[in-house]
C-alpha cells in the first residue's frame, strides 16, 4: 500500500468510526420527540428550569398540582376524596370510583406520587398514588389531570409502601403497612404472632395502563414501611423496609423498637414472574375492585375480582432476603446507579447504604444469619456499601441529584442532609422549617435525575405563615442545588399533608395536555350531541333530563312535571368545543354537589325533590359575560298531581 492509499484508508475508517460513535450517541440521548408505540416519550437528561409538582395531599386524599420555581398551585386533583367543586364522588359516573370490598369509601389517606417510568425516567404519562387506609393504588392520567383507575389491594392491612415502580412500569409495587390475619378472620389480638401476616404485591400495569394484581409474595408479620424498585442492575429487585420485627401488637412505640436491627426484605421479581409460570403459587380467594373512568362513555366502572396468586416464601427458593438494617428504617431508596439502597432510620444516627453487588455475593456465599419463615436474613457486614456517620437525627428519606450526591431529610435535627456516594462524607446541610418528611429533587429516584432543585416537604410551618386556628399549614420549600451550597429559595403552602412529591419537566406534560373532549366522541349512554335533542322523559317516577350547555344557556331550561318523590337524574352534556369553557349546575336544594362539566362531557346528577314548589337552577362557573343569566326554573308538583311534563327553551 503506498502512502496515498493508507491516507485514504485512515480517512475512510475514521469517518465510518465517527458515524459509529455519532449514531451510537444518538441512541443514547433519545430525546423529547422520540417515543414508542405505547405513547412512552423519551426525555433527554439535561438542564430544565421549569417543573411541574405533584405533591400528595396526605389525609385530604388529592394530588396537588404545582408550578416550579414559582410554588403557584395549579390544580387539586380528587383521587381518593370527594370533591364538590369537580363533583368527583358525587356525579353518577365517578361513583364506581370509590367502590371497594368494604363498599363506597368516599376518603382515603394519600401519601406517595410516583411517576410513571420508561428506561427508569419519568415518562409523563401517568403518575399513581396509593391509598393508606383502605388499601388503594390510584393512576392518574396526565393528559387529563384526572383519575383513570383506582385498585384495591387484597389481603393489606394497609397500603403505605407503595406505589413504587420498577423501571420500566411494568409493575406498581405495595407491602401492606400494617399486618393481619391472610385471609382476615375473627381471631385474639394477643394471639398476633401466630396468625398476624404482612404481603407484598406486584400490580401489572399493561400498556394502556390498566392494573391488575398479578401476584403477592406472603411475609412474616412485620410491619412494611416503604419500597423502590431497583434500576440498572438491580432491575429485576425490589426493596422493601420493615419495622416492628419483635411482632408487638400494642404500644408499638415501645414494644416495636427494641431490636437493633429491623429488615430491609429484597425481592426477585423476575425470579417470582418464573414461579408463577411454574404454577407455584396458592390462589386465595377473596375480594377487591378494580375501577376505572372510561374517556369515551364518559363513566367509571367498577369490577369485583375474587381470586389472588400468592406465593409462599418457604416454597420458592431464592425469591426473597432479609437485609438487617438498623432502628425501625422507613425511607428505602436506590440511587441512579442502581448499586446503592439507602434506608432511612427513624431512630437511627447513621445512613446505612447496602450494596448491591455485595448483596448477590452474599447470596452466593450462602452469608446468611438466619432465616425467618423461609427467607434468609444476610449477614448485616456483608452487604453494607457504606454508613453516612453524621446525617442529623431521625433520617427518613433520600433522593439524588445525578451529579453522585444523595440528599436525606431529617426529621428529628429538622434539616436536608448532602452527602457524597462512596466517600459517605456530608458535604452540606441547610435546615427545614419544620420537621421535614419527605424530599423532592425532579427526578431524583430515577436513573438520570434533572437535579437543579431539592423541594422539603415540612410537617410544621409554627411561626411562618398567617395563624389560622389551630391548625397551620403544611409547606414546601424550594432549595437550589445547583451550586456546591444548598440555597433556600421559597416557601409555598401545600393542600393537605404533603408526604412525598414528584417533578417533571413542564414541556414533557404541557404538549400532552387535552383540551377538549371531542363531541363527536361522546359515547355517553345519556349524552346528546346537539341542544335539539335535550329532552325530559319519564319512566314511571323516574325522570330523565338530558340537558345541555353552550354559552349563555341551558337546554331546556324550563322543566315542568316533575313531582315530589321523583328520582331525577339532570344528565348534562357541555356541547362546547373550546379549551377551559366548562359550565357547571347547580339546583337550590338539591341534596347534591353541583357538576362542572368539561367541553364535549356528559355527567350526571340525581336530585329527589322533597316539597312543591319553583327550584332555580343555574351555572356555577362563570363563562362569559351573560354567565349570571344562565339559569334556569324546575317546577315541582305535589306528588299525585296531573301536571304533565312539559319543557322548553325560548318559548
Ligand atoms: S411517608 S414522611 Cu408515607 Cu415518610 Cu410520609
Ligand atoms: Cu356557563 Cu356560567
Amino acid at each position: 500500500m503506498n502512502r496515498k492509499y493508507l491516507k485514504a484508508f485512515l480517512l475512510a475508517v475514521t469517518v465510518i468510526a465517527a458515524f459509529v460513535v455519532m449514531h451510537y450517541g444518538c441512541q443514547e440521548s433519545k430525546n423529547l420527540t422520540a417515543g414508542d408505540e405505547a405513547g412512552r416519550v423519551y426525555v433527554a437528561p439535561g438542564t430544565y428550569d421549569e417543573f411541574y409538582l405533584f405533591t400528595s395531599g396526605g389525609f385530604s386524599g388529592h394530588i396537588g398540582v404545582y408550578g416550579l420555581p414559582s410554588g403557584r398551585m395549579f390544580k387539586v386533583i380528587p383521587v381518593f376524596s370527594q370533591d364538590p367543586e369537580k363533583a368527583w364522588g358525587y356525579s353518577e359516573e365517578s361513583k364506581p370510583m370509590f367502590m371497594t370490598s368494604h363498599g363506597f369509601i368516599p376518603w382515603d389517606d394519600a401519601h406517595h406520587p410516583k411517576l410513571s417510568q420508561t428506561d427508569g425516567i419519568a415518562d409523563g404519562r401517568w403518575i399513581f398514588i396509593n391509598g393508606n387506609n383502605t388499601p388503594r393504588i390510584a393512576r392518574v392520567d396526565l393528559t387529563t389531570f384526572k383519575t383513570a383507575e383506582i385498585i384495591e389491594i387484597p389481603n393489606s392491612g394497609g397500603n403505605h409502601g407503595s406505589p413504587f415502580l420498577t423501571e420500566n412500569t411494568e409493575y406498581v409495587i405495595a407491602s401492606t403497612r400494617f399486618s393481619i390475619p391472610i385471609p382476615n378472620k375473627d381471631v385474639a389480638i394477643d394471639s398476633y404472632k401466630e396468625n398476624f401476616k404482612g404481603t407484598i404485591s406486584f400490580v401489572k400495569v399493561a400498556n394502556d395502563g390498566e392494573m391488575d394484581v398479578a401476584f403477592q409474595i406472603l411475609v412474616p408479620g412485620f410491619n412494611y414501611d416503604l419500597a423502590h424498585g431497583g434500576k440498572g442492575p438491580s432491575h429485576g429487585w425490589a426493596f422493601f423496609t420493615s419495622y416492628n420485627t419483635e411482632q408487638a401488637n400494642t404500644l408499638l412505640e415501645v414494644n416495636a423498637s427494641q431490636n437493633d436491627k429491623d429488615f430491609i426484605a429484597a425481592v426477585n421479581w423476575k425470579k417470582a414472574e418464573e414461579y408463577v409460570a411454574q404454577g407455584k403459587f396458592k390462589t386465595f380467594n377473596t375480594s377487591y375492585f378494580r375501577n376505572y373512568f372510561d374517556e369515551k362513555k364518559h363513566m367509571g366502572f367498577s369490577e369485583e375480582k375474587k381470586t389472588v396468586k400468592v406465593l409462599i416464601p418457604e416454597e420458592c427458593p431464592g425469591l426473597i432476603y432479609y437485609l438487617p438494617t438498623p432502628k425501625s428504617p422507613h425511607g428505602v431508596d436506590v440511587d441512579p446507579t442502581g448499586e446503592y439502597i439507602a434506608a432511612g432510620g427513624k431512630l437511627a444516627s447513621v445512613i446505612v447504604v447496602h450494596s448491591f453487588s455485595k448483596m448477590l455475593k452474599a447470596i452466593e456465599n450462602k452469608e446468611f444469619e438466619t432465616t425467618i419463615d423461609g427467607i434468609p436474613v444476610l449477614k448485616y457486614e456483608s452487604v453494607i456499601g457504606g454508613e453516612v456517620t453524621n446525617p442529623g437525627l431521625g433520617p427518613l428519606h433520600t433522593e439524588f441529584d445525578g451529579n453522585g450526591y444523595g440528599y436525606t431529610s431529617s426529621f428529628i435535627s429538622s434539616e436536608i442532609v448532602k452527602w457524597k456516594i462512596g466517600t459517605w462524607e456530608v458535604v452540606d446541610r441547610i435546615p427545614a422549617y419544620y420537621s421535614i418528611g419527605h424530599l423532592c429533587v425532579p427526578g431524583g429516584d430515577t436513573k438520570k435525575p434533572w437535579g437543579k432543585y431539592v423541594i422539603a416537604l415540612n410537617k410544621i410551618t409554627k411561626d411562618r405563615y398567617l395563624p389560622t386556628g389551630p391548625e397551620l399549614t403544611q409547606s414546601a420549600q424550594l432549595i437550589d442545588i445547583s451550586g456546591d451550597k444548598m440555597k433556600l429559595l421559597l416557601d409555598f403552602p401545600t393542600i393537605g399533608e404533603p408526604h412525598y412529591a414528584q417533578a417533571i419537566p413542564s414541556e414533557i406534560l404541557m404538549k400532552n395536555s387535552k383540551k377538549i373532549y371531542p363531541i363527536e366522541e361522546n359515547e355517553h349512554p345519556y349524552g346528546i350531541k346537539a341542544e335539539k335533542d335535550a329532552r325530559v322523559v319519564r319512566e314511571g317516577n323516574v325522570v330523565h333530563v338530558y340537558m345541555s350547555t353552550i354559552r349563555t344557556h341551558f337546554a331546556p331550561d324550563n322543566i315542568e312535571g316533575i313531582k315530589v318523590g321523583d328520582v331525577v337524574y339532570f344528565h348534562v352534556t357541555n356541547l362546547e368545543q373550546d379549551w377551559d369553557i366548562p359550565h357547571g349546575f347547580a339546583v337550590k336544594g338539591m341534596q347534591n354537589s353541583e357538576l362542572l362539566i368539561m367541553p364535549g362531557a356528559t355527567e350526571t346528577i340525581v336530585w329527589t325533590p322533597l316539597k312543591e314548589g319553583i327550584y332555580p337552577f343555574y351555572c356555577t362557573d362563570f363563562c362569559s359575560a351573560l354567565h349570571q343569566e344562565m339559569s334556569g326554573y324546575i317546577r315541582v308538583s305535589p306528588k299525585g298531581s296531573n301536571v304533565a311534563i312539559t319543557y322548553g327553551i325560548g318559548k
